[in-house]
C-alpha cells in the first residue's frame, strides 16, 4: 500500500508522474468509480472481471480545488470483483481519476467526479447544484431528464412517489417507492422497492444484467441497486426500503443541459426551481407538480 504523500507539492508530483509513465498492454477486466454517498465525499472504485487477484495503481486530482490537491493510492482485488472507498477533497466535487497497472500503465481516465443529486425520507431532495428543498407528492414525476430535447429526450428517470399508508395512498407523507429509466422513450430499466428490478418490464431474478449492448448493466447486492450508463454516462443508486437514491451524473456534456426535480446541473443552485416551460415556480409545491408525469396518478 502506498502512503500519501507528506506534501501537497509531493503529492501532485507523484500523481503527475503517475499519469505520464507508459508501458503498452491491456488489462482485459473493468475498472469504474461512483459515488458512495453524495455527502460522504468517498469514491468507491470498483474493479470486475477478473479471473484472478489484480493490483492497481490510482491518481485521485481534484480540479478547480482553491487547494491543489491530488494523490495516489493502489488497491487490491481479489476476483471476481471487489471495491475500495477512496477520500475525495473537500473542497470541490470535481475529481478526475486515473488508473494504471503493470499491463496498462499508459493512464486509463476512469471518469471525472461531477454532479451528484440525492432524494431520501419522505422525501428529502437534494438537487445537481446542492439545493435542497422537501416534496410530499404521490404521482411520479422526471427527476431528471435530457432538456436539450425536453419534448423527446434521450432519455428520461422517473421516480414513483407514494404514501407511507398502504390503504390510504394519497394521505399522509410519502417516499419514493420505485425509479423508472427510459431510455429514447423506451421504458428500459425500474427499481423497485424490495430492490429487485426490471429490464424492459421483465423481472431480473439475477444479481446483475445487461441493459444492452454499450448502454450499460445494473447489479443488486446488500440492499443496494446500481444502474451504470455508458451514455448518458450517469450512475443510479437505490436503496429500496430506506427510500434513498443517488444519481450521479459524470458526463460534463450534460452541465446545464438536464431539467427536472433535481435542477440543470449548471452549478448554479439558485436556478434550479424552473418548470418546462422554463419560467421559476414559487415554491415546492409548484415546482413539483410541474415535474408531474402525465396521467400517474392513479
Ligand atoms: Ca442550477
Amino acid at each position: 500500500m502506498l502512503s500519501r504523500a507528506s506534501t501537497m507539492y509531493t503529492r501532485i508530483v507523484i500523481a503527475i508522474a503517475l499519469l505520464m509513465c507508459g508501458i503498452s498492454g491491456a488489462s482485459g477486466y473493468s475498472v469504474y468509480a461512483f459515488w458512495d454517498t453524495c455527502e460522504a465525499k468517498q469514491l468507491r472504485v470498483a474493479i470486475s472481471g477478473i479471473s484472478a487477484p489484480v493490483t492497481i495503481d490510482l491518481a485521485i486530482v481534484a480540479v478547480n480545488d482553491p487547494i491543489p490537491n491530488a494523490y495516489t493510492d493502489q488497491m487490491t482485488v481479489q476476483n471476481p470483483s471487489g471495491s475500495q472507498l477512496f477520500p475525495l477533497s473537500p473542497n470541490t466535487i470535481d475529481h478526475v481519476i486515473y488508473w494504471t497497472d503493470a499491463n496498462s500503465p499508459t493512464p486509463s481516465k476512469i471518469l471525472r467526479v461531477d454532479k451528484c443529486a440525492f432524494i431520501e425520507g419522505d422525501p428529502h431532495l437534494l438537487t445537481f447544484d446542492g439545493y435542497k428543498f422537501d416534496y410530499q407528492g404521490v404521482c411520479a414525476y422526471i427527476l431528471v431528464q435530457d432538456c436539450v430535447q425536453q419534448s423527446n429526450p434521450s432519455f428520461a428517470i422517473t421516480g414513483y412517489f407514494r404514501s407511507n399508508k398502504e390503504k390510504s395512498p394519497y394521505k399522509g407523507r410519502t417516499r419514493m417507492v420505485s425509479i423508472s429509466l427510459y431510455i429514447e422513450g423506451e421504458l428500459t430499466v425500474t427499481l423497485l422497492e424490495d430492490n429487485t428490478f426490471e429490464i424492459r418490464g421483465h423481472r431480473v431474478f439475477d444479481t446483475s444484467a445487461t441493459i444492452g449492448h454499450k448502454i450499460g448493466n445494473v447489479y443488486s447486492a446488500n440492499g443496494t441497486t446500481v444502474v451504470r450508463l455508458r451514455k448518458p454516462f450517469l450512475t443510479i443508486t437505490w436503496n429500496g426500503k430506506p427510500h434513498k437514491n443517488m444519481i450521479a451524473i459524470n458526463d460534463d456534456s450534460l452541465r446545464g443541459k438536464v431539467c427536472g426535480l433535481l435542477g440543470n446541473a449548471d452549478g448554479i443552485p439558485d436556478n434550479d426551481f424552473v418548470k418546462p416551460n422554463g419560467t421559476p415556480a414559487h415554491d415546492s409545491e409548484e415546482f413539483g407538480k410541474s415535474w408531474q408525469v402525465p396521467y400517474s396518478c392513479l
